[in-house]
């Protein structure tokens, strides 16, 4: 049974044992409700870099600070279809797009994005976008074009986004999230660690997520990746037990949904990612690149899987979104 009424007490008592404890809690759930050893392997393209507007303290792309990061306008779409093709042929099932805007204008930027989005669907890869804000008719044309993924993170608590982003709000971010929702496009949703946050801001963080109307269909969580310039580039890294910690809360609260070992895999040994996985981790982006950053390439990627005996998981097109509402979609899945 999939909840969506979890109390804050009851997410910080999951959150809070002993760490081995918590991950044989979420192995035993990821068990029960996931094809343990499949991993869904996904793959960014930033197609649309640096010059943002937003004031966001982790980020390399926002314009104020000054990171290095070679900005472009929005890329061709052959170059874009291109990428996609390759990642493809590497082994990945979804394809990811994303552009260094604040929010989505209705203008012929967005119109080149709906005709990638149409064109990477044709290829028979998911696709997903990252685009910012976006209001319900956008959402709705995001869904027309073929989309079948919208990633939009909530990034940390309600109480800590201030201290992290100025130039929007969390309501904001919810608002998008709920048109999003609306579209019937899935709802990719997380945060990042290692911003300065406290153990209350990310349980708070993972509390909001699960008790969202609906559980989001995946949960990236990010390690920051420092970088130089950002407010943020003299952060710590964080450890391997805080990300299990959060790795395995998303998973016992929510049982369904695909939990992702996002940012910060160049920096962690193939023993470490064992344990996220075996926390009930399910998900990565594979490709050399992020959005920005280095990111472990499709060979390292491969052979990891070799040695750990894990399989790419087969694209998730005929599972209908929605699927982790309470009731009645949940019903659709079981034993899916
Ligand atoms: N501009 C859009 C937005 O903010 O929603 C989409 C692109 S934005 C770069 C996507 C996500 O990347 C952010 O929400 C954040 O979670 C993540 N991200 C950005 N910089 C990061 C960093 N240095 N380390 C880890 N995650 C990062
Ligand atoms: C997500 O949660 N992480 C990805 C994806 N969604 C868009 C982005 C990570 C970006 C890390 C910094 C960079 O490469 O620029
Ligand atoms: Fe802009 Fe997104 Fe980076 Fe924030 S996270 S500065 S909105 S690209």
């Amino acid at each position: 049974m999939l909840r969506t009424d979890w109390t804050l007490d009851e997410v910080k008592a999951i959150y809070h044992q002993p760490v081995l404890e918590l991950v044989a809690q979420a192995a035993a759930v990821h068990k029960e409700h996931q094809t343990t050893g499949e991993v869904q392997v996904c793959t960014l393209l930033s197609v649309k870099t640096g010059g943002c507007p937003e004031d966001c303290a982790y980020c390399p792309q926002a314009a104020r600070y000054h990171t290095g990061v070679q900005a472009h306008k929005l890329l061709p779409d052959a170059e874009v279809i291109a990428a996609a093709q390759r990642a493809k042929d590497s082994g990945s099932t979804r394809f990811c797009m994303g552009a260094a805007w604040r929010e989505v204008r209705d203008n012929r930027d967005f119109d080149r994005v709906l005709n990638m989005v149409t064109e990477v669907n044709n290829l028979g890869l998911e696709v997903c976008c990252t685009l910012g804000m976006v209001n319900e008719y956008q959402a709705e044309r995001l869904k027309q074009a073929g989309l079948y993924a919208y990633n939009h993170n909530l990034d940390t608590s309600a109480e800590n986004y201030s201290n992290i982003i100025t130039t929007r709000t969390y309501d904001d971010r919810l608002d998008t999230l709920e048109h999003v929702r609306k579209a019937g496009i899935s709802v990719c949703s997380g945060g990042i660690i290692g911003l300065g946050e406290t153990d209350e801001d990310r349980v708070a963080m993972l509390h909001t997520l699960a008790t969202l109307p609906a559980h989001p269909e995946s949960v990236p969580v990010n390690a920051l990746v420092p970088v130089q310039g950002t407010p943020l580039a003299d952060q710590p890294r964080v450890s391997v037990w805080e990300m299990l910690r959060m790795i395995a809360t998303a998973r016992i609260l929510m049982p369904k949904t695909m939990v992702r070992l996002s940012a910060g895999r160049q920096e962690m040994p193939v023993s470490e990612q064992a344990l996220c996985f075996l926390a009930g981790a399910n998900s990565i982006f594979s490709g050399e690149k992020l959005l920005t950053t280095p990111n472990p390439d499709f060979d390292a990627d491969k052979q990891m899987f070799a040695t750990l005996g894990l399989t790419p998981r087969k694209s998730f097109k005929d599972v209908p979104v929605g699927a982790t509402v309470l009731g009645k979609a949940e019903a659709i899945t079981v034993g899916a």
